[in-house]
């Protein structure tokens, strides 16, 4: 059996994703032009830069549920828009006033602050216009409970409750309890909407949706932990963060099992973050 090609499988799935974005945003020079520079700027939120991690889990979840990666673009367009917002709203003065993200200037440093309100508001909203026009092949019922379950995991119960619970601790998180409360709202809740989204668009059962919610949680916390220890931030709780890290991405395993060889790539992406944890806590940079 050969070997499960991550990189080629990321590079791929990430072009796909990146192609789908481009088109599921609005074109700057479309009838209407584009007052207040939003539609240029929500293409700069979204389009220069990022990973796609968010794409990624939604597209192999998909493909382990025994669906496509066409069935799975319109969800993972809807999820990469939600975490463009976040990270604009999440820049400005108001909340951590950062000039940089992806190595340019933030989208309130280009286009102004009012603006960077509204370009969130508009990637906020078209998000959930993609995903309500569905694909090809999914049932109206399965977008219904797509968008349910992202609306979840996008607002007060995850993404925006997690912002607020770590706005209230700030830098005072001295138990890895809390720490993990705040990752799994911030963090690991759109990778939970991920799971979930790509599982009801690859044609799941519902116990299955809850499986691959299940493994997009716990993936979406190891992820952060991997990232914590690479950033140097959390340093007190380093040693149970990384043994943490190994038992969530054990946890993702169970999980994935029922799905045979079509979660390799839940599989490979899971190892990816423990790889990435030890490596940045023995001091190595991983890719
Ligand atoms: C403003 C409602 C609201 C929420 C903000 C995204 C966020 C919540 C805060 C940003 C700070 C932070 C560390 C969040 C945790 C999520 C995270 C790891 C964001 C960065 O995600 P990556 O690494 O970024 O996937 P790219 O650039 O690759 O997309």
């Amino acid at each position: 059996m050969t070997a499960f090609d991550l990189k080629a499988y990321v590079n791929d799935r990430r072009h796909q994703a990146d192609e789908a974005l481009a088109q599921a945003l609005p074109e700057i020079d479309a009838a209407g032009g584009d007052p207040g520079r939003l539609k240029e700027g929500m293409r700069y939120a979204v389009l220069q830069g990022g990973k796609r991690m968010r794409p990624m889990i939604t597209i192999a979840a998909c493909e382990a549920a025994g669906g496509s990666v066409t069935n799975a673009l319109p969800a993972s367009c809807a999820l990469e828009m939600i975490h463009a917002y976040s990270l604009v709203h999440d820049d400005l003065p108001a909340m951590d006033n950062d000039l940089e993200r992806r190595g340019r200037p933030t989208v309130h440093v280009a286009f102004g602050h009012a603006q960077a309100i509204l370009i969130g508001d508009a990637l906020l909203t078209r998000a959930f216009e993609v995903l309500g026009r569905g694909a090809a092949g999914i049932s109206g019922d399965r977008i219904a409970a797509a968008m349910t379950r992202l609306a979840h995991h996008a607002g007060i119960h995850g993404m925006v409750g997690g912002q607020a619970l770590d706005i209230q601790h700030g830098q005072d998180i001295h138990a890895l309890e809390l720490l993990e409360r705040v990752h799994a709202l911030k963090t690991g809740a759109l990778y939970a909407a991920g799971g979930a989204m790509g599982a009801l668009c690859g044609g799941a059962t519902e116990a299955q949706v809850r499986d691959l919610e299940a493994w997009g949680l716990k993936f979406g916390i190891a992820f952060q932990h991997a990232d914590d220890i690479l950033d140097d931030d959390q340093q007190a709780l380093r040693p149970q963060a990384l043994a943490r890290v190994d038992q969530l991405v054990g946890e993702c395993d169970g999980l994935a099992a029922q799905f045979g060889v079509r979660a390799e790539p839940l599989r490979a992406l899971a190892r990816w973050v423990a790889d990435r944890a030890h490596a940045a806590a023995a001091g190595v940079k991983a890719d």
